[in-house]
């Protein structure tokens, strides 16, 4: 027991071995209970309470932080709260984001880096990870289809900081002097975006001081995804999982000489795969791409890279060289220092999980990966084409209407859609407050709440889907 056992007995403490040892071993047998109750059909997705009852303490799980240390005992306790209150978001049952799942090797690599406990701005204090991102990044940039002179990148902290990058690099190839002399020496700059990608564009020019109103959004077609013309493209959207056409978007940028960014954030792993990568066709004349593991390839979050086509221009657009970091007079080769390529100074090291991975599973193992949720994307989309009250607005991510009986007979029209919008919110919360699955919702322009329904977790079978379906129609039978 650790009742009387203060975290002072632990390692570097002298002697903390045992304590030590012990101590680490509870906590694995919690993490593998509830590895092992994730993947558990019969055990809740969630145990959804409201904030007010959380905050309030349930059966002793207490948020306010003590004056006085807490036993190891107590500690393992709020482990063990802490994931009991939690969303289990590799339950097979989890639909809810584009990034999911529980993949054991990628935990191992995590617990593996908080371990090593080390930055990733210099090669000096972490050689070995340094030269993993460099390995992933090669590995990336080669499957995007970049020859082997062409290509540079890092990896930063989600697919937003990624596109943000994609807009900063891009403003510094075309006006280096913004850099030193600031936004004085711009013109009025615009980006082009399709209506359907992804906030962060509008967030990254407001961030950069370009101005959301600059972002000229493009219409789509009434396939969501077609005849954006300038500069970030997208593949896989957020809501409906569609792709611009990569090709013909790249034809226009290259004959206006603008910067082509892909936004493959979602749909970047999709180049893992020999039967899909074809959706991205194009991807190798941009710019620049974002390319998120941590979305559909299943990596603990968070794993996003920018790959930047242009050797250099990362390091010459955000280097500041601070000399308490990145001397030139270092006894090695200091462009592995690379961390003055970021506009972060610490950074976590995500790499790590995705070498580790790709190490497990190999390239064919991501492959079959990410087949098989696309497989998952299919079924469902066949069995809504069977079953009677679901209606599909698109067929990508798999977005879908419930029409409940009661509206079954509604002639369409507004009073229908102002009585079909509130179905989807109410069958979500029935779901959380029940625990048994997740799925997210929204409206899109003129459309009324929908369900969104997307594939990335490797646990999910063709029985959740079929549970799903199920669900929502017991739960919205009313
Ligand atoms: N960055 C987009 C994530 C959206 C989602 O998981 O639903």
């Amino acid at each position: 027991s650790f009742v009387c056992c203060a975290t002072a007995y632990l390692l570097p403490a002298s002697s903390g071995e045992e304590i030590t040892r012990g101590f680490l071993q509870e906590l694995v047998n919690i993490l593998f209970t509830y590895i092992c109750k994730s993947s558990q059909r019969s055990s809740k997705v969630l145990d959804f309470h409201h904030p007010h009852q959380l905050k309030e303490g349930l059966d002793g799980f207490n948020l306010n932080l003590p004056d006085q240390p807490e036993t190891l005992e107590q500690i393992l306790v709020d482990c063990r709260d802490t994931l009991k209150y939690g969303v289990s978001t590799g339950h097979p049952r989890f639909f809810n984001q584009l990034s999911s799942g529980l993949d054991v090797i990628g935990t191992a690599a995590e617990w593996l880096i908080s371990t090593a406990n080390t930055n990733m701005f210099t090669y000096e204090v972490s050689p070995v990870f340094i030269l993993m991102e460099e390995v992933l990044l090669r590995k990336m940039q080669s499957i995007v289809g970049w020859s082997s002179g062409e290509g540079d990148g890092i990896f930063c902290p989600g697919g937003t900081i990624s596109n943000l990058y994609s807009i900063l690099v891009a403003r510094y190839h075309f006006y280096p002097e913004v850099k030193t002399r600031g936004m004085g020496v711009l013109p009025q700059l615009g980006i082009f975006t399709s209506e359907h990608s992804h906030y962060s564009v509008k967030k990254s020019a407001a961030v950069l001081g370009l101005g959301t109103e600059n972002v000229v959004v493009v219409k789509c077609d009434e396939r969501w995804g077609l005849v954006p013309f300038y500069v970030n493209a997208t593949a896989g959207t957020t809501v409906y999982g569609a792709f611009d056409p990569l090709d013909a978007i790249a034809d226009i940028c290259h004959r206006h000489s603008l910067w082509m960014h892909v936004d493959a954030a979602w749909g970047g792993g999709l180049l893992m795969s020999d039967r899909h990568r074809m959706k991205l066709q194009g991807i190798e004349r941009a710019w620049s791409v974002t390319w998120n593991p941590h979305k559909m390839m299943g990596v603990p979050l968070q794993c996003s890279a920018i790959l930047v086509k242009k050797r250099g221009l990362l390091r010459q657009c955000n280097e500041l060289g601070a000399e308490y970091l990145f001397q030139a007079d270092k006894h090695y080769d200091v462009s592995y220092d690379t961390g003055d390529k970021s506009i972060q100074c610490g950074r976590h090291v995500d790499a790590f999980k995705l070498w580790l991975m790709w190490k497990a599973k190999g390239s064919q193992g991501f492959g079959a990966q990410v087949d098989k949720c696309l497989e998952n994307a299919e079924y469902l989309y066949d069995q809504l084409q069977r079953r009677t009250g679901f209606e599909l607005p698109e067929h990508s991510n798999v977005c879908f209407w419930y029409t409940p009986p009661s509206l079954r007979g509604l002639p369409l029209g507004p009073d229908r859609d102002t009585r079909l919008h509130q179905v989807a919110p109410q069958i979500k919360g029935r779901m959380m407050e029940k625990g048994s699955v997740l799925i997210g919702y929204q409206p899109l322009g003129a459309k009324v709440n929908f369900f969104r329904c997307v594939f990335s977790n490797p646990a999910t079978q063709q029985e959740d889907i079929d549970f799903l379906l199920d669900e929502i129609i017991r739960l919205g039978h009313d």
